[in-house]
């Protein structure tokens, strides 16, 4: 008996797909079928797979072509499931040709003629397209410009910014002036903000009042209230209103959430994370340095995260030391924040005119767990124990420093219109309380 095998995504399944698998079969007796997993088509860069495993394995077991389905779930399993099945031929269409003839030392190498003219990648962007303007005064929005590319079924419309000479070449050239915001409204289905914090909630509640999805750079706003009113804004108008902050959609960072909330460390009895950056600061021109944001501001939100996320955000009090910029009233250069909770402590660091170690640590009774610098966009960290033998590391594949997932997520939240965001309401709140407190000089001491 002639065995053939063949791998595949099959997202949406397709007629190219199915006359795939009929030609693979039509080479012998007896056709495997791998499909691959969530994980493994995330690690090679497949982010928008609509459909689950499960849906996909049933999409090719529905054709009944295949003889046995199987999962592949990592790299270089082909040449296990090729020696393990005795395996005669691997075929593959011919977008593949060339990358597969390492496998020749084990058995024929097939590639298949690609049917022209259809891919999942068309079905997914012409089904639902989100146009996604850009608005704000920072060199972020280059990086979503460009993260957006790797969305499928997301298209940047236009951006809006007081300072287009912080913009790339290509987005400079589709910039409108601030007085223009409708027209890039008009325009899009969603908006990503990244204007000084002073300036979102008036930015936000005109995307909102025209039925625009927000996706705001966190804190979304600076007070309470305009918060409130900007949530209640958002169901009226059964529109999205989400944090903007990568570091929650980092893998390893939501990864080492779940182990510090199962239990890995024992009960967590202090969290403690550290951001800065001095680059804002030194390479600002003159002319940009309003369209600065301060620490509190650039950096507060993200070193909240951990805290919020593990404590939850019911503290019994908290303690802001800060140190404000020369001959200004809120520019902080350096802040810490100490939290009290009825059973732990939390505390944060952020600067921009200070440096130093960008790490976080999760403290347990047990052992705790550590993230090197920049915690904020890392692919790694380490649950230490007593005993090092016990130790564990971590590793998970971070592209786009989170920036692409949380594109996908937003889409997804949109077309799918469930709020999944991975920043709650409660936290994001309480990111407005804390910085609103911040500005109200309200459990604050100024160094
Ligand atoms: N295919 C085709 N014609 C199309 C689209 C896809 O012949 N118009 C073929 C592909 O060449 C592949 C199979 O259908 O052989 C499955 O395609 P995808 O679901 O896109 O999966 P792919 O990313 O190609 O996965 O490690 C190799 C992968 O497992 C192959």
């Amino acid at each position: 008996m002639k065995k053939v095998i063949t791998y595949g995504t099959y997202d949406l399944l397709h007629y190219g797909h199915i006359r795939l698998l009929e030609r693979a079969k039509a080479l012998g007796d007896y056709l495997i079928v791998g499909v691959t997993a969530d994980g493994f088509d995330m690690a090679r860069g497949k982010l928008n797979v609509e459909q689950s495993l499960i849906e996909r394995i049933e999409a090719v077991r529905a054709t009944g072509i295949a003889d046995e389905i199987i999962v592949e779930e990592y790299e270089g399993q082909k040449i296990d499931d090729i020696r393990r099945f005795g395996v005669d031929i691997f075929a593959i269409g011919s977008d593949w040709k060339g990358k597969f003839d390492y496998l020749k030392e084990f058995c024929q190498v097939v590639y298949l003629d690609r049917t022209e003219g259809i891919s999942s990648t068309e079905l997914r962007s012409k089904e639902h397209s989100v146009r996604l303007g850009l608005v704000g005064e920072s060199p972020i929005l280059n990086k979503f410009a460009r993260e957006s590319q790797y969305v499928n079924g997301l298209a940047i419309s236009g951006v809006c910014s007081e300072n287009s000479r912080l913009l790339s070449d290509a987005l400079k050239a589709q910039c409108l002036p601030m007085d223009q915001y409708e027209e890039l409204l008009n325009n899009s289905d969603a908006v990503y903000i990244i204007s000084n914090p002073r300036c979102h909630y008036e930015h936000i509640r005109k995307a909102l009042e025209r039925g625009c999805h927000v996706m705001c750079e966190s804190p979304i706003v600076i007070a309470p209230e305009q918060l409130s009113e900007l949530r209640q804004l958002a169901k009226v108008h059964n529109c999205l209103l989400f944090d903007s902050l990568k570091t929650a959609y980092a893998m390893a960072y939501s990864r080492l959430i779940l182990l510090a909330k199962s239990g890995a460390i024992g009960q967590v009895m202090s969290v403690d994370a550290t951001c800065t950056s001095m680059t804002n600061l030194e390479m600002s021109d003159e002319r940009d340095m309003k369209y600065l944001w301060n620490s509190i501001g650039a950096w507060g939100p993200t070193a909240l995260l951990p805290i919020f996320q593990l404590l939850g955000t019911n503290y019994n009090s908290k303690m802001i030391t800060t140190h404000l910029m020369e001959g200004t009233s809120d520019f902080d250069t350096f802040t810490k924040i100490a939290f009290v909770y009825p059973h732990a402590v939390a505390s944060l660091k952020v600067g921009q005119g200070v440096k130093s170690e960008g790490e976080l640590v999760i403290s347990g009774t047990k052992g705790y767990i550590y993230v090197p610098a920049p915690w904020w966009k890392t692919d790694y960290f380490e649950v230490r124990y007593e005993n090092p033998a016990d130790n564990r590391r971590y590793f998970y594949q971070l592209d786009g420093e989170g920036i692409r997932y949380m594109l996908v997520v937003f889409k997804r939240a949109i077309q799918t219109g469930t709020t999944a965001a991975y920043v709650d309401e409660q936290t994001s709140a309480a990111f407005v309380d804390v910085i609103s407190d911040f500005y109200n000089k309200k459990d604050t001491i100024i160094i």
